[in-house]
């Protein structure tokens, strides 16, 4: 929705979305949800093994996404959340998918809103690196940088989320070549272990 100001001229409105501080959620118009299953996630976790045993209807996140301009508008900002659920396939925390964005070169913003997890970033040179997520947390992800959640806590973890209404989402290099390190809990802490290739 584009807000055609010509019409607003002298009056006052109540706003056509609202953010719910306790939980992070939007409310009002033109408000998208996905939700990604397990059954949706087919090769993302490590231990193929373990992931055929658990239930493929379990729920592993969901997004929220306020896009008030359509995907590809350059010069507009798309603001949302994230909840991962908790759990681990074998020892390996539940993540989101993970991109790089289409227009490699587009900056987010995350912020942690409830629960803990770890925000896991690589580089085009394929170092990765982990933040710890956490309510108030506050996270710069610049361009050219992978991003995916983890929960590593035992409710759900929600994170806020700002980026460009041009960025896009290149998953195709994580199906691809994946992250260089995996979150996994290791003697009941998460570490990122390097993969080998
Ligand atoms: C987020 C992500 C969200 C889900 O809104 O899209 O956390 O992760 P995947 O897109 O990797 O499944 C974001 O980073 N947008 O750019
Ligand atoms: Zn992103």
């Amino acid at each position: 929705m584009i807000t055609n100001s010509t019409g607003l001229h002298l009056t006052i409105t109540d706003p056509p979305q609202t953010l719910e501080r306790e939980t992070g959620l939007i409310g009002g118009v033109s408000v998208v949800v996905s939700r990604k299953k397990l059954k949706d996630l087919q090769g993302l976790f490590a231990d193929r093994n373990a992931y055929t045993l658990l239930d493929p209807e379990t729920l592993v996140y969901s997004v929220q996404a306020h896009m008030p301009v359509d995907e590809g508008t350059p010069g507009g900002l798309f603001f949302g959340n994230t909840i991962v659920e908790p759990g681990k396939v074998g020892n390996e925390y539940f993540i989101t998918h993970g991109h790089f964005h289409a227009n490699a070169d587009r900056a987010e913003y995350y912020w942690g809103v409830k629960g803990e997890g770890i925000l896991i970033l690589m580089d085009l040179d394929r170092k990765t690196w982990g933040e710890r997520v956490f309510p108030g947390s506050l996270h710069y992800i610049p361009g050219n940088v992978a991003h995916r959640l983890a929960n590593t806590g035992p409710i759900p973890l929600t994170v806020g989320a700002c980026w460009h209404s041009d960025a896009g989402h290149n998953y195709d290099e994580i199906d691809m070549n994946g992250f260089s390190a995996r979150l996994y809990e290791v003697e009941g802490s998460p570490r990122l272990v390097e993969v080998c290739r």
